[in-house]
């Protein structure tokens, strides 16, 4: 298994463009002087729409070695969809992956199963990929145990998606989300396992040990080691605490 973690900061809607690159900035610096010791962590970077030109622009002039992802992207190629923005305009400012199936989008937008993987598949078929975000509610837990509805979530939307496509899978326990309360590292693994026993069945197993499947829900520099020390667990899915440098300096220098 030869999977490189991959530490992913979800701004959701904070920081406008100037804002963007003074963080943008400031980060560059510390992952030069983090980078000697973890050449093998990707970092990557999730700014709202608004930001992408202007921290691409960064990125490619200094030769910062950090990923750009979107928040969300439209199921449409193009044409009369107004607010929406395309898997192609993302794919031209150098976005290397989308976040689909976030549960703020799931609960606030109404995003159901087949949104999601019409989302995915815009962002497969524009060279991009898409990472699939799964997870059960507090009620879920109760009713199904933890893993049935990360599968089932993670089953419809790969439905669409061809079977060649590359994807990555964050799995984000709803009452885990910007709450302070993480899941336990053991909570994050059981999930992450059934996760990849789904994806051998769903994908074989080539595919199901090249994926990563990362764990998000309040992840903060105290408690990202635990969970990046479990064998299914390959990275993070970092809100509240990426809009720090500080604190996400010092968690994409975690130690095993
Ligand atoms: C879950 C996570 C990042 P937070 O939404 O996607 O946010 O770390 O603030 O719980």
């Amino acid at each position: 298994e030869q999977r490189t973690p991959l530490i992913a900061g979800n701004w959701k809607m904070n920081f406008d463009h100037l804002q963007a690159i003074a963080f943008v900035q400031k980060l560059s610096w510390s992952l030069k002087d983090a980078r000697h010791d973890y050449t093998d962590v990707e970092v990557a970077v999730f700014p709202p729409f608004t930001d992408l030109r202007s921290v691409q622009t960064l990125l490619s002039a200094d030769k910062i070695s950090l990923s750009l992802g979107a928040q969300d992207v439209s199921p449409h190629a193009s044409g009369a969809y107004t607010g929406d923005v395309s898997a192609d305009m993302l794919a031209k400012l150098d976005v290397g992956y989308v976040l689909v199936g976030h549960s703020e989008r799931r609960q606030g937008h109404g995003e159901d199963d087949a949104t999601v993987g019409a989302k995915a598949l815009a962002a497969h078929r524009a060279g991009m990929v898409p990472m699939i975000c799964v997870g059960e509610t507090a009620e879920d837990l109760e009713e199904h145990g933890a893993a049935a509805i990360p599968v089932a979530q993670l089953t419809a939307a790969l439905a669409e998606l061809p079977e060649d496509a590359e994807f990555v899978i964050a799995y984000e326990p709803v009452w885990a989300i910007g709450s302070g309360q993480a899941a336990t590292p053991e909570q994050a693994q059981e999930v992450a396992k059934a996760i990849r026993d789904a994806l051998r069945e769903l994908r074989g197993d080539e595919r199901a040990d090249a994926t990563r499947v990362l764990y998000g829900g309040s992840v903060a520099s105290q408690n990202v080691a635990g969970f990046l020390r479990q064998p299914d667990v390959d990275g993070a899915l970092v809100g509240g605490a990426s809009l720090k440098v500080d604190e996400f300096s010092r968690i994409i220098q975690f130690k095993k």
